[in-house]
């Protein structure tokens, strides 16, 4: 068979802030892991990425943090490019948009646009911010989108619902920078005129043809990216402008253009392409090879922010200018959200890559495997830490890492590490080699597909059948009345446990690795996958274990980490009140009391009637907590109770004493419920 060569790029993540797992799971992960099959598969494949330096992005985040452009990108390009070489991302080369060789591709690439009259030269109003004395543009501006209401849009983008802006079309629009109402002035610009691309666009989307020719199968693209596609250009494509007023980023290579700079999503793309020349330039190729033939098919790697840069605007800049060729699939991710809330770099609500692997540095796969299994392919999905503890523990540990430990070790035992002869196959295990043989080719259709999560699933049915065979046919029994058959058995089992050091190789690497060791085969190519590996005879080692199981303490404290870095505004709670003496605290009288009795309070929605055993008494007392709790659920409960309050009579019903309750941001309530099972009447102090 012919194999595809690929161009494979990655998103190259703006330089301005450490990478999260939202961002793994839904771009670095599922690049690396289509990239790592390509490459088994025999497909000549070059995998591209690099920091994204320029742009709002970055300026910004340089004036937050109190240092230059450069500082800022230099520090986060080397944390981002560090964390993924650690956590095994194989890029062939992971560059940066603010070197000479990307400045000078990107400015060529604009030369030849505007030499070719692709852009329009206008002088138009925009906003302009007059106590910075800058024009603002993209994330300078903010407002809300007139497409979905969301209050956080920015002047070239909504990312909530994807869609592309100007910063006119912004309602009640904002200057990042001081915080108030711009105004407007002219300026002039280069302006792309997409309305002009709309008829080709459509056709190359939907039906997969550019310039009458089939270029792409549109049934392999995501329905979510062909969709939002054509909502844009049903609505009308409009003119964008693809140069700025600042003063970071690649200068416009033109006279008369003092103090203007490309726009960041013509100057990123380009990124792919100067990252190329320079892997090229070290590697003896030709990077043509990589952009300029028709033989090959480029792949985008994103997120569904990315998707209108991605699959509209860059295929007009490519095809402007004419020689490129234009992407084959651009498979584009939805989000992560991260324990029942969105990953936000601004409320520190994420776990940062290069913590969990300071945390973890023993712990890739079994990330890799978690964000694979929940990945956002199709929709949004969620990571929590809990789903983490339960995949490491139920599949990986119980068994993949139960399987191979088993085969090995049983190995060592009867035969010396010797792998045992195959004798007759009965029927069931003709049926195991079956589908040990069809998984490696369901799992290749399915990651020609870009399903990766249900390919990684298929690589674990082998482990789950090895499993299974191992414990139907209890070798450890069988031992003592059928050595013979039990031979047959091992040698099944040991060429399910190869093969896994090949199957699963895209997805865990560095367990298929030492899976491999444990067998004593080295990496071989995906058309090996399936096949008997093994021989009677060949040695096999001693086999360390592959996952540790994660206790709960363990998922306690990576919870406990993400709360404990929440900033915590000074609005939020109340100030501290007036200090008060010792003497003062130690006249309250706060115990331990059990709910034993609840009905609700006719006519007041608040208000609950509990009768409490106090330890001392059991008393009467009425609380505000209906609108929190059923009656039915707080029976029971042992909660804190302000003893020695003087009682009140509340709608008629004297209330003897108070039920301490902590309250949050959102103004819901919770029980002071002692950590311990302690009894009723205990004294708090
Ligand atoms: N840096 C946006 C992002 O990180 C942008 C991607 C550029 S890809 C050429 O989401
Ligand atoms: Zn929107």
């Amino acid at each position: 068979m012919n194999k595809s060569k690929f161009t494979v790029t990655a998103a190259l993540p703006y330089a301005n802030g450490p990478l999260h797992l939202g961002h793994v799971a839904g771009v670095y992960l599922p690049a690396d892991i289509f990239v790592r099959f390509l490459r088994s598969n025999g497909h000549d494949v070059v995998f591209i990425c690099g920091s994204d330096e320029h742009g709002a992005a970055i300026t910004l985040r340089a004036k937050k943090e109190g240092i230059t452009p450069r500082e800022i990108v230099d520090k986060y390009n080397k944390i981002i490019g560090d964390s993924f070489m650690q956590f095994g991302i194989s890029f062939d080369i992971f560059h940066r948009t603010s070197t000479p060789i990307h400045i000078e591709t990107a400015q060529e690439f604009f030369k030849v646009l505007e030499k070719n009259g692709k852009f329009i030269k206008e002088t138009t109003e925009q906003y302009f911010d007059e106590e910075f004395q800058q024009f603002l543009a993209d994330r300078y501006i903010t407002g809300d989108c007139p497409n979905c209401g969301n209050s956080g849009a920015y002047g070239d983008q909504c990312e909530k619902c994807g869609s592309a802006l100007s910063p006119t079309d912004l309602l009640n629009p904002v200057s990042a920078l001081s915080g108030k109402t711009p105004v407007l002035r002219s300026t002039s610009h280069w302006f792309l005129p997409m309305d002009r691309h709309e008829e080709w666009l459509r056709t190359w989307i939907k039906e997969g043809i550019l310039d009458g020719k089939q270029q792409h199968d549109p049934k392999a693209w995501r329905n979510q990216v062909i969709g939002q596609c054509l909502s844009w250009i049903d609505g009308g494509l409009r003119p964008r402008a693809m140069t700025r007023d600042l003063d970071w980023g690649v200068p416009v290579p033109l006279p008369n253009a003092e103090g203007k700079v490309l726009y960041v999503w013509l100057d990123a793309p380009i990124g792919y392409i100067s990252a190329t020349k320079q892997w090229a330039l070290d590697n003896g190729k030709d990077w043509k090879d990589y952009w300029c033939n028709e033989e090959r098919k480029l792949v985008h790697f994103i997120g569904k922010d990315n998707i209108v840069f991605h699959a509209i605007i860059f295929p007009i800049l490519l095809k402007d200018h004419g020689g490129f060729i234009l992407p084959d699939n651009v498979p584009a991710y939805e989000f992560l959200n991260l324990e029942g809330g969105k990953f936000s770099t601004s409320r520190n609500w994420a776990v940062w890559l290069h913590e969990y692997l300071e945390r973890h540095p023993d712990k890739t796969d079994e990330l890799k495997y978690t964000l694979t299994a929940t990945a956002p392919e199709t929709k949004d999905a969620e990571f929590t830490w809990k789903e983490y503890q339960a995949r490491v523990n139920n599949e990986l540990a119980d068994i993949l890492g139960n399987f191979v430990n088993r085969a090995l070790v049983l190995t060592q035992k009867y035969y010396g590490g010797k792998v045992s002869a195959c004798g007759e196959l009965t029927a069931e295990d003709q049926q195991v080699l079956n589908e040990m043989k069809a998984i490696p080719q369901r799992i290749a259709g399915l990651i020609y597909q870009y399903k990766l999560r249900d390919a990684q699933a298929e690589a674990m049915l082998l482990a789950r059948i090895g499993n299974r065979y191992l414990a139907d046919n209890e070798p450890w029994k069988l031992i003592k009345t059928d050595p013979k058959r039990v031979e047959t058995i091992m040698n099944v089992a040991l060429q399910i446990t190869a093969n896994l050091g090949l199957v699963l190789d895209p997805f865990l690497p560095e367990t298929a690795a030492k899976i491999r060791a444990f067998v004593g085969i080295e990496a071989q190519s995906w058309d090996k996958a399936g096949s008997t590996l093994l021989h009677a005879g060949d040695q096999t080692n001693i086999p360390s274990i592959l996952f540790q199981k994660i206790d709960d303490e363990f998922v306690a404290k990576e919870v406990g980490l993400l709360h404990a870095s929440q900033p915590v505004a000074a609005t939020d709670f109340s100030p501290q009140k007036v200090e008060i003496s010792f003497d003062d605290f130690s006249k309250m009288d706060i115990r331990l009391g059990t709910i034993v009795d609840a009905i609700r309070v006719p006519k007041a929605d608040k208000l609950l009637q509990l009768t409490v055993n106090t330890g001392v008494d059991t008393r009467t007392i009425v609380s505000g907590i209906s609108e929190h709790y059923v009656p039915e659920e707080v029976i029971g409960k042992t909660v804190a109770v302000l003893m020695n309050l003087s009682p009140r009579k509340i709608r008629g019903i004297e209330s003897q004493g108070m039920i301490l309750m902590a309250e949050n941001k959102e103004g819901k309530l919770s029980f002071m419920i002692p950590e311990k099972n302690f009894e009723t009447g205990g004294e708090i102090r």
